[in-house]
């Protein structure tokens, strides 16, 4: 077989992108859609070989999967940095003790995993961390000169959900961003508060997603400000009752300064938008006009939350003010649901048997896919050659080498979902080829504006 010869040339020395062959790629396809899997992201999923599951809620992320989780985490960290948070790393397992101090140990009831070590001390896989970073605050943060401040963590969480459901949706571990504010007094509180609904309006829309915060109850976490930033799914769990109009605030007319977010947070205030526990039907028909009324279901991927000092106040975390008195710190915690995410967005994208990832998360840029004949190397040969120039201008490719019919190719890659593929069919010749958009025009172009075109949107993302 003359592929075999070419075996030591399958992996790019480019580390900056992860092109890949398809036929090294380790992505074990599923041909038949997996019975138990309910929604459609959770079948895709599964068929694509984005995670297999290892017991009852609980996943591992295989290549595939991974790569998209992790380019989720990086554009919320992106944002989270761009507001002034600060990223840290705390362990997934807790001490008892805290939660203990906070009062929450009992409250949280079977949804914490609780363990012990050797030595039966009492600990936990943290379900969140308002707790733990409250400790960490206290001990070395004394006085007011050192806020406002604002920290965050990306890292698993544990909740032994009584009824894990939706794959990646509900379970028991998933990876969360969340992020703690710690502020002097309430207005300053505030000012964090907006700058994270601004950041989150941010992230979901760099993710191609359009998430409308709406006012949530606060459960667990407590406080009694909080939005859910929930996207349309009719297979959400969330229900939601909101002024359609919300939907078409424009953000990118706001910046980053105080006055800017403040008026970007009036703007969302001027519009009923509310979950299913805070829903009061009289508000509702007062607020809303019939026609703007919209009642719908939705995904919660964001979960922001105003507390103030419950957990600053048992836990003694305070600072010293100018005249010497002591205050504790008004806090507030933030979370995404980065593994969560994943699904959510198949669930936004996937559509008519066909996924188009946006182009920022995407797990390849594009994919080459030619027709290779058994006898006949030279498609192979030219796809060849542009999976190396690709590669060259660092444009993170998937090269199709695999000897199935083009038709099953195709079929394939409308589960995979790459947005862009280059085709050498019988429309290619020798220096054109197909260029096609997934869901949109193909074209046949010759390399070097396809090339070009790539490189440019690239520069956009
Ligand atoms: C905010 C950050 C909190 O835990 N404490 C720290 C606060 N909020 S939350 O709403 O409970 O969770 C934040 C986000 O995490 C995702 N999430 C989940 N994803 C998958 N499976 C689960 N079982 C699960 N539970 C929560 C959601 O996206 C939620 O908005």
């Amino acid at each position: 077989d003359w592929k075999e010869t070419l075996y030591e040339r399958k992996f790019s020395k480019n580390l900056k992108i992860r092109a890949m062959y398809l036929s090294k790629l380790f992505i074990p396809l599923l041909r038949e859609t997996p019975s138990d899997a309910k929604i459609k992201s959770h079948q895709l999923m599964l068929k694509t070989g984005m995670i297999k599951q290892s017991s009852s809620g609980i996943y591992s992320w295989l290549p595939l999967g991974f790569k998209i989780m992790k380019k989720i985490e990086q554009i919320v960290r992106e944002e989270q940095n761009k507001i002034g948070a600060q990223e840290l790393l705390m362990p997934t397992i807790q001490s008892a003790e805290i939660w203990k101090e906070s009062g929450r140990y009992d409250d949280y009831g079977e949804e914490m995993l609780r363990i012990k070590d050797r030595q039966g001390k009492e600990m936990l896989y943290g379900p969140t961390n308002e707790e733990l970073i409250t400790e960490i605050f206290r001990a070395s943060v004394k006085s007011y000169k050192s806020l406002p401040q604002l920290l965050y963590h990306i890292q698993w969480k544990f909740r032994d959900e009584l009824r894990p459901r939706f794959g990646v949706m509900r379970c028991k571990e998933f990876f969360m961003k969340d992020a703690y504010s710690f502020d002097l007094n309430d207005e300053e509180a505030k000012k964090s508060y907006n700058k994270m609904f601004f950041a989150y309006l941010n992230t979901f829309k760099r993710l191609g997603l359009t998430a409308i915060p709406m006012e949530a109850d606060t459960g667990p976490i407590g406080g009694d400000l909080s939005h859910e930033f929930v996207i349309l799914a009719e297979t959400g769990e969330s229900k939601i009752y909101s002024d359609k109009r919300i939907f078409d605030i424009d953000i990118s007319k706001h910046n980053g300064e105080d006055d800017s977010i403040n008026g970007l947070r009036k703007k969302y205030d001027e519009f009923y938008a509310v979950t299913d526990d805070k829903f009061k039907k009289e508000d509702f028909e007062k607020k809303v006009t019939k026609e703007n009324q919209l009642v719908t279901k939705g995904i919660e991927v964001g979960h922001i939350f105003y507390f103030g000092d419950k957990y600053s106040k048992p836990l003694n975390c305070s600072v010293d003010l100018q005249d010497g008195k002591k205050v504790n710190v008004k806090m507030g915690s933030y979370g995404v649901g980065v593994s969560r995410l994943v699904g959510a967005i198949i669930e936004a994208k996937f559509n008519n048997s066909i996924m188009k990832w946006p182009e920022s998360v995407s797990p390849f840029e594009i994919a080459i896919i030619p027709s290779l004949q058994k006898n006949d190397k030279s498609n192979y040969l030219k796809a060849e050659k542009i999976y190396n120039l690709l590669i060259k201008n660092n444009i993170d490719v998937l090269f199709d080498d695999t000897d199935e019919h083009l038709s099953a190719k195709f079929k394939k890659f409308d589960l995979i979902g790459i947005p862009y593929q280059i085709i050498l069919g019988s429309k290619s010749t020798d220096d054109k080829f197909e260029f096609k958009e997934v869901n949109g025009k193909t074209e046949t172009l010759p390399l070097e504006e396809i090339k070009n075109k790539l490189l440019n949107k690239k520069s956009l993302n």
